[in-house]
């Protein structure tokens, strides 16, 4: 038994080994969170997993004094692709200070304003698409096509290269390798020791060389334009020197980078807009409040051409995002480590290095979030409300130094899209669709389809 066990009896242990529930873990975590409380270690095949969902622990977890970001099994897992690219670094990997140092000024507001019209140009192609499914009377399949759209966009923005997954019947294969190699790192924590899964290895083997194919034509497509300029992701990584000691990303790191930006860049944001189209599928009065928003933006214009100021007018339509995040966090867990030894609520002694994985959809469940935290209510992100609250209870994003680099640039991106469809569509709910949650490490609605409907000046 690890050093918490022994000091941390009254820890309830949960042995989940070979349930079915572990192909869902993030849901099954809540679920035994539900059962058992805001403490709970979680055991697979003799292995713990300490989790924490409440806020007066997170909010010890965030202390960066005291804490760290711990690179949990699963991101360890992710590390067999994304090696030492951002996400997956440990924090003394010299390549982790300097991968961000260098790339902080591509996540800039300035930054943000030139990415802007890429981002309405991708958002566009989403309209055309959808719009020819509104003449044929078929159903959109909202998460693949926010697939499409996110994909498109970090791929324009981040590196100048075009996934064109518009003009494709189906999502580009980047998409689908990625998946299946965000799933292999969920199942490789379920393996039973001494088990053989070779087959599941030798698969994902050649997932990664696929995506490993796709990140060097992005970077020869870049090399072979001749562009040298350092004023996106790509030419950053590949041009500008350190600010302290003037060397660039070496190679390797380079690829580790594109592939983490290409992942990360795209797969949770899609996630999150998928949720939110849900909910405002399922939720008229928010809906209407998105529209009327929008309508006072861009009135009858057919077809508007959103302003970078126009988004930060968007306000409740942010809400409504960072609702969404509430119920839905698509990065759903994110884990600490004692920098020393030290003890939790002054009652569970971890020792240094121990990890703890904060279980953000259940955080955000806490009591803090009142009696009915199930019901979804853009108005807790009312100005008042909010300044009202911990900043601890609320942590779609992560916390301290290692926290999302990407957030503004998910919430630029998400928040105009949403208002560009709420302005233009009706969304009927053809399916009479049911909330299932499928889980790739991230979290994404399930099979979710929904059919449209032209706004007229009446609605
Ligand atoms: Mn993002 C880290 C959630 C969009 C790039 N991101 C994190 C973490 C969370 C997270 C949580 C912290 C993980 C940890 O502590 O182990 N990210 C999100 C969500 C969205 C998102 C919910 C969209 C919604 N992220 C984006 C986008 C990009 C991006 C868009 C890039 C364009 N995220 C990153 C990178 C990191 C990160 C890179 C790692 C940062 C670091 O450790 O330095």
């Amino acid at each position: 038994a690890s050093p918490l066990a022994q000091q941390a009896e009254d820890i309830p242990v949960v042995d989940v080994s070979n349930s079915p529930g572990l192909a869902s873990p993030i849901q099954q975590a809540m679920e035994l969170a539900r059962r058992h409380g805001p403490v709970f270690r979680r055991r697979v095949h003799g292995r713990d997993a300490l989790f924490v969902t409440s806020l007066d622990l997170v909010t010890e977890l965030a202390d960066e004094e005291r804490f760290a970001k711990w690179v949990s099994p699963a991101l360890e897992a992710v590390r067999a692709f994304a090696a030492d690219g951002l996400f997956t670094a440990y924090n003394d990997e010299p390549n982790w200070s300097k991968a961000h140092d260098i790339l902080m000024p591509a996540f800039a507001l300035g930054a943000m304003r030139a990415y802007h019209p890429a981002m309405v140009r991708v958002a566009r192609r989403l309209v055309a698409s959808w719009d020819r499914h509104l003449a044929q009377g078929t159903p959109v399949d909202v998460s693949e096509d926010m697939t499409r759209m996110t994909l498109d966009t970090i791929g324009l923005t981040g590196f100048g290269y075009d996934f064109e997954s518009f003009t494709r019947s189906e999502p580009h294969p980047f998409v689908a390798a990625m998946v299946r190699s965000l799933e292999w790192s969920m199942r490789r924590l379920g393996r039973m020791p001494g088990s053989d899964h070779t087959a599941e290895d030798e698969a994902f083997g050649a997932d990664a060389a696929f995506l490993a194919s796709v990140v060097d034509e992005v970077i020869d497509n870049r090399r072979r334009s001749g562009d040298t300029s350092t004023d996106d992701l790509l030419g950053l990584m590949l041009g500008e020197p350190h600010p302290a000691d003037g060397t660039t990303l070496d190679p390797a790191n380079i690829r580790h980078q594109v592939i983490t930006f290409l992942i990360a860049g795209h797969e949770t944001t899609s996630g999150a807009l998928s949720f939110a189209l849900h909910h405002l599928l399922k939720d008229p009065i928010a809906l209407r409040l998105v529209q009327r928003e929008a309508d006072e933006l861009w009135g009858d214009t057919t077809d508007p051409d959103p302003t970078f100021e126009d988004v930060g007018r968007l306000t409740f339509t942010r809400q409504v995002l960072n609702e969404t995040l509430r119920l839905w966090p698509t990065a759903a867990a994110f884990s600490r480590q004692a920098r020393e030894d030290t003890v939790l609520a002054g009652r569970w002694s971890l020792p240094a290095g121990q990890g703890v994985t904060v279980l953000t959809p259940m955080l955000h469940r806490d009591p803090v979030w009142g009696d009915n935290p199930e019901l979804f209510d853009p108005a807790r992100f009312a100005p008042e409300a909010e300044a009202a609250r911990s900043p601890h209870a609320y942590k779609p994003f992560g916390t301290g130094e290692r926290a999302c680099i990407g957030r503004q640039f998910a919430l630029h991106e998400a928040t105009m899209l949403l208002g560009m469809l709420a302005h233009r569509y009706r969304f009927l709910d053809s399916d009479d669709y049911r909330l299932s949650i499928k889980e790739s490490l991230t979290l994404k609605p399930d099979g979710f389809r929904m059919t449209l409907a032209a706004r007229t000046s009446a609605d």
